[in-house]
């Protein structure tokens, strides 16, 4: 399998995940061994405290198709930046290690079901799409940060933020170069960028589970999204990504 060109790539961004680190990647060896085309597991840790390296470098080890990818510096958008551009797939899957959709899932973004895009991205609000579990606080600060996506950046996405996007190899390699915001708002900046180069970026509804032991400080964190919000907007507006 290492040696065939992946048709899908999937990314793990793994930053003090090891509680959660161990049984996503059980999870994913059992989808991965289903599936009939070949597939690679890349395992992206940044800034851990924990034994997260330890873990994922104990894995790869142990199975031929997992690679891990060790950077210094903190970020999850630049934890991505990373695994999509060192991938080898023809699709490039980003996974959140909390699988708080579960990894079947994944077929709903893929040919033979789905094909004519450029990006696939999960989506609770989308038609179809049910959330279990996740607590009202945490419902209402993501719809009020949607809105803000909406009115500064991107008017046609209802969910940004969730952890499960699928790029071809070509949108991949062409959006992630041009990425300035290494944190959490990543996603709200690449979804930008491909929409002001008309890229097709589609909505597929998920059953999304809340999970415990998220990494994002609510009160921290959301201030600093808006702020990258206004950033994003600056640069779409002073041609910063057409450079
Ligand atoms: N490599 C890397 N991964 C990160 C970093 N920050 C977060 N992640 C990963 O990003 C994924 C999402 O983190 P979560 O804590 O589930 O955050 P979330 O899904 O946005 O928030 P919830 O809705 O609370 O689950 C997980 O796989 C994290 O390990 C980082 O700095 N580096
Ligand atoms: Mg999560």
């Amino acid at each position: 399998m290492p040696n065939s060109q992946p048709f899908l790539s999937i990314l793990f961004p793994a930053h003090n995940e090891e509680l959660r680190l161990p049984d996503s990647l059980l999870k994913a060896d059992d989808f991965i061994k289903k599936q009939s085309y070949p597939c690679e597991l890349i395992i992206i840790e940044n800034a851990s405290v924990d034994a997260t390296l330890s873990i994922a470098q104990t894995f790869a080890r142990a199975h031929d198709y997992v690679r891990v990818i060790h950077e210094e510096l903190p970020g999850k958008g630049r934890a991505v930046q990373k695994g999509m551009l060192q991938a080898k797939g023809t699709y490039r899957f980003i996974c959140d290690v909390d699988l708080s959709m579960p990894i079947e899932e994944i077929a709903h973004f893929l040919p033979p079901e789905r094909g004519d895009f450029d990006i696939a991205i999960a989506s609770r609000e989308a038609r179809g799409a049910v959330r279990y579990d996740e607590p009202f606080y945490r419902h209402v600060v993501g719809r009020v940060f949607n809105s803000l996506v909406r009115i500064l950046t991107l008017p046609e996405l209802n969910d940004t933020q969730c952890g499960f996007k699928c790029f071809t190899a070509e949108a991949a390699e062409t959006l992630f170069p041009k990425m300035t915001i290494y944190g959490w708002t990543f996603d709200v900046e690449i979804l930008a960028i491909a929409r002001q180069m008309k890229l097709r970026t589609i909505e597929v509804p998920i059953p999304w589970y809340y999970q415990p032991h998220s990494k994002i400080h609510v009160m921290h964190d959301s201030v600093h999204m808006a702020l990258d919000l206004l950033l994003i907007r600056r640069n779409l507006r002073r041609g910063v990504y057409s450079r």
